[in-house]
């Protein structure tokens, strides 16, 4: 086993390789990620799908969801799925269908406001997507106990959204992707976020 470098690795989740590699071809969205990647060609294109075999998660449990949220939802994914700069974050995860998780990575702010700007006028019924739902049909349907509400009655800001969706994966923050102090979730070129990652390892906070 070759020893972890924090700084270039793959969580031990669902559907990330071993190790980071190029890929010639990643999809769509996830294209920035092509030179050094934890995710493969398939898991990008799965991305950008509907119900995808990823995790049969469906965007549309309160209505259609607009293409302008669902474009963050799947850089998100490709962010998640494709990082090989997430060391600092990596914990272990108690679910069952992963054994590592991400917590507490610094979101730049643009990313975490638009992504709220964008799926304000959507709807949904939970706040935290990771846990609860029903699952009896096969994809994830709003539980019982719920009701599809406007996004800003489920989620009070872009931070309570950024924080609570995917259980604290993110953690908000004020700070510009100039900082060199916040991940990305978007970005174009080389990946900005290897230096973020090298600047929290050596003792940022
Ligand atoms: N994006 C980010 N940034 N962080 C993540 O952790 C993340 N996770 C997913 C997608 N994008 C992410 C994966 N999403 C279930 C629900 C959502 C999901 C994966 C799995 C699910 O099966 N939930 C069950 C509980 C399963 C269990 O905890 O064992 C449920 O009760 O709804």
């Amino acid at each position: 086993a070759s020893a972890v470098d924090k700084l270039n690795m793959c969580m031990d989740g669902k559907h990330q390789i071993s190790e980071p590699r190029p890929e010639g071809q990643l999809y769509q969205q996830c294209s920035p990620w092509k030179d050094n990647a934890c995710c493969t060609a398939n898991t990008t294109e799965e991305a950008h799908q509907d119900n995808s075999y990823l995790y049969n998660f469906n965007w549309n449990h309160c209505g259609i969801m607009s293409e302008k949220c669902k474009k963050h939802f799947i850089q998100d994914t490709c962010f998640y799925e494709c990082s090989p700069h997430l060391g600092p974050w990596i914990q272990p995860a108690s679910e069952s269908w992963r054994k590592e998780r991400i917590l507490d990575v610094p979101l730049c702010l643009e990313d975490c406001k638009s992504w709220f700007e964008d799926c304000k006028d959507d709807y949904t019924c939970k706040e935290n997507w990771h846990k609860g739902w029903d699952w009896s049909s096969g994809v994830n349907r709003c539980p019982r106990d719920s009701q599809c509400s406007r996004w800003t009655e489920i989620f009070l800001s872009a931070q309570d959204m950024c924080e609570k969706i995917w259980s604290n994966s993110y953690k908000y923050t004020t700070l510009s992707k100039d900082s060199g102090r916040c991940m990305q979730m978007w970005f174009t070129g080389s990946n900005p976020n290897r230096k973020v990652a090298e600047y929290y390892l050596n003792g940022g906070s």
